[in-house]
């Protein structure tokens, strides 16, 4: 599948958020993104400092940290953040109506809104989700002039996921009608084209998790492609968790690995 440079659409994408995901592709060489799924904050943030110069987005599940505190965990990742130039994705997969995901969004103890550039979000409610998020995100955006935007979960990569066909459809018709989505979680970007589409498509940034090499499932219903056949669907950004950052792995020699594998099967196909 031929596509465009990173550079050519982030210069022509109307959403800052997605430009600015481009940008730090192609300034660090990099459409690699780790998913940090680790329960301490000293191992949070110190594979976000190791692995930072590898990645464009590291993603996280912050409320599997035991240690958490906004100090400790979030302020240290912040500037961990400003250091390496990624972005940071909180894996939030809201789903509940407006007025419970604004909350969930910018209060409790983790006031996701304040750090995390993009937070997943199902379609399951309706548009009052991308409502309700975008609500609370409007003063944070406006007080820090950083951006926020949401990754709808148009696909899942695990066994027997309930998200394909119609389903999958009108995520991207919910997104289409949303300044605040950024693109989607998917397996191709085939499945974000819509079978009916009058209006031309956004250019959206497509995710994909369940990538490694080597294996292709975790015997929990994961289900695993290489990052070369993430990349041949459309991918932009590949998300790679335990094949970079499990109990048997050296993280940083498995980024620059995993790194240069979705890096050249970009390189294949740029026109
Ligand atoms: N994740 C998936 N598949 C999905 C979605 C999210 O694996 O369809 I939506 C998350 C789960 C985990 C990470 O945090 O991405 C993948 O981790 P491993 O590479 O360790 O399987």
């Amino acid at each position: 599948m031929m596509r465009e440079t990173y550079e050519a659409r982030a210069a022509k994408n109307s959403n800052p958020l997605v430009s600015d995901i481009f940008r730090i592709i192609a300034e660090k060489k990099t459409n690699l993104c780790v998913s940090l799924d680790v329960t301490t904050t000293t191992k949070l943030l110190k594979l976000a400092d190791d692995l930072g110069p590898y990645v464009c987005i590291f993603k996280t599940h912050i409320d599997i940290i035991d240690d958490f505190s906004y100090k400790s965990t979030i302020e240290p990742l912040v500037e961990l953040s400003k250091k390496h130039n990624f972005l940071i994705f909180e894996d939030r997969k809201f789903a509940d109506i407006g007025s419970t995901v604004q909350h969930q969004y910018d209060s409790g103890i983790y006031k996701i809104v304040n750090w995390a550039h993009l937070v997943t979000v199902h379609g399951v409610p309706g548009s009052g989700i991308l409502s309700g998020l975008n609500l609370a995100a409007e003063p944070v955006v406006q007080k820090i002039g950083q951006h926020r935007g949401a990754l709808m979960l148009a696909q899942l990569s695990s066994k027997g996921s309930l998200a394909f066909g119609e389903y999958t459809q009108g995520c991207v018709q919910m997104a289409n009608e949303s300044n605040f989505v950024a693109g989607f979680i998917a397996q191709s970007r085939e499945a974000t084209k819509l079978k009916s589409e009058s209006v031309a498509s956004r250019d959206w940034l497509i995710l994909t998790p369940g990538v490694a090499i080597g294996i292709t499932g975790d015997g929990l219903g994961q289900q695993y492609k290489t990052p070369e056949m993430a990349m041949e669907r459309g991918s932009d950004v590949i998300i790679v968790g335990r094949g970079i950052i499990g109990d048997d792995k050296e993280p940083i020699k498995e980024a620059i690995r995993y790194r240069e594998a979705a890096w050249n099967a970009y390189l294949k196909e740029i026109k």
